[in-house]
């Protein structure tokens, strides 16, 4: 009863978290299918990981890892608000589909815990900033709907079948390891490609959409924080670092730390996406001792450092910690 399983967990955010429950010498049973994770990621903690190459639709064989756990940790997703418009069919299997399975192979299989990677996109526009649990959810893309749908299901399981659940709903995670070779990555991964590529960024839109920007460190604190705090079963909570910047801010931002000058192009805003976006985190730090240690600034530069000594480890033809920067 003390095994913890990492769905997601060859993902950018999961082995971000593997390598936090390894630091305290858990063994960890990772379920991915590899489509967007990688297992260079976990390269690091990989004797203490055992991984189990399964696709969330596929209740049979996720089952008897989850079985039993004592924690688990649903953060298997096809990510992206524009993936899910592009292709709804695959996002919509693996959010819905896969996290009903992992809900449900949970509770038939008496789970302590299980914490789920819900995503501030559930909110869409809201007239008030920062966005606080209590408001009424606004979907705007497919993606979001599938998020907010595992919400729903973490608390009816909670309320129908006694199992534990906590939602974390994530703000624009970023970091070391976040893949930016997709036109799905996240917006500060691809930003740092470009930096260090001396190449000018696409901004979709005008540039004064916002974002709460969460060091990814610090959702790795909250995720163990969020499977130990006591009362908090059924609950939903906000995961962010509580303040917001426009990507015209931000892109200004990396050009000051790097010392460049170089302008943004700007394109047509993306359909489905969300204006403004701010955590207000008062019920995580409440219930669960949620305390942001990371200001945007630091954890840009920690991510740029990052991507910069990957990028020089593969030309020096070294194993990177990740295939990123191809
Ligand atoms: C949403 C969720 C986030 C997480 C994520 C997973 C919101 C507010 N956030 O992130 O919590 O669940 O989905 O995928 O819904 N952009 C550019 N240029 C680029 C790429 C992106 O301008 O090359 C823009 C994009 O149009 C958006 C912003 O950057 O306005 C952030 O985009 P993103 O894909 O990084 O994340 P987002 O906000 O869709």
């Amino acid at each position: 009863m003390n095994r913890y399983v990492v769905t997601g967990g060859a993902g950018f955010i999961g082995s971000a978290l593997v390598r936090g429950l390894s630091a305290e010498g858990r063994r960890v049973h990772v379920i991915d299918n590899l489509s967007t994770g990688n297992l260079d990621n976990l390269e690091e903690v990989a004797d203490q990981v055992t991984v189990h190459e399964y696709d969330l639709r596929d209740y049979n064989r996720i089952a008897p890892v989850i079985a039993g756990a004592y924690r688990v940790f649903h953060l298997g997703a096809l990510p992206s608000v524009p993936k899910s418009i592009q292709d709804p069919v695959p996002s919509h299997e693996a959010n819905i589909d896969g996290t009903f399975n992992v809900f449900r192979a949970a509770a038939d299989g008496k789970v302590g815990r299980v914490v789920y990677a819900a995503s501030s996109s559930a909110y869409g526009d809201t007239e008030v900033l920062p966005k606080v649990e209590t408001m009424a959810p606004r979907p705007k893309s497919p993606y979001a709907v599938q998020k907010l749908v595992g919400e729903y299901y973490a608390s009816a399981f909670a309320t129908c079948f006694d199992l534990e659940t906590v939602s974390l709903r994530f703000f624009n995670v970023f970091g070391p390891r976040q893949d930016p070779t997709s036109v799905y990555s996240g917006v500060l991964s691809i930003f740092m490609k470009c930096l260090i590529e001396r190449r000018s960024p696409t901004i979709f839109g005008d540039g004064e959409q916002s974002r709460d920007f969460t060091y990814v460190e610090d959702v790795v604190v909250l995720l163990i924080k969020a499977s130990r705090a006591n009362g908090v079963s059924g609950k939903v909570f906000n995961a962010g670092n509580g303040n917001r910047y426009t990507l015209n801010q931000t892109w200004k931002l990396l050009q000051k730390i790097e010392g460049v000058e170089i302008p943004a192009l700007y394109g047509p805003p993306r359909p489905g996406d969300v204006r403004d976006s701010q955590a207000d985190v008062t019920a995580a730090v409440a219930e669960l001792g949620h305390q942001p240690r990371f200001t945007f600034e630091q954890g840009l530069r920690l991510t740029l450092e990052w991507y910069r000594a990957d990028l020089a480890r593969k030309q020096s033809g070294r194993k990177a910690g990740a295939s990123v920067l191809v």
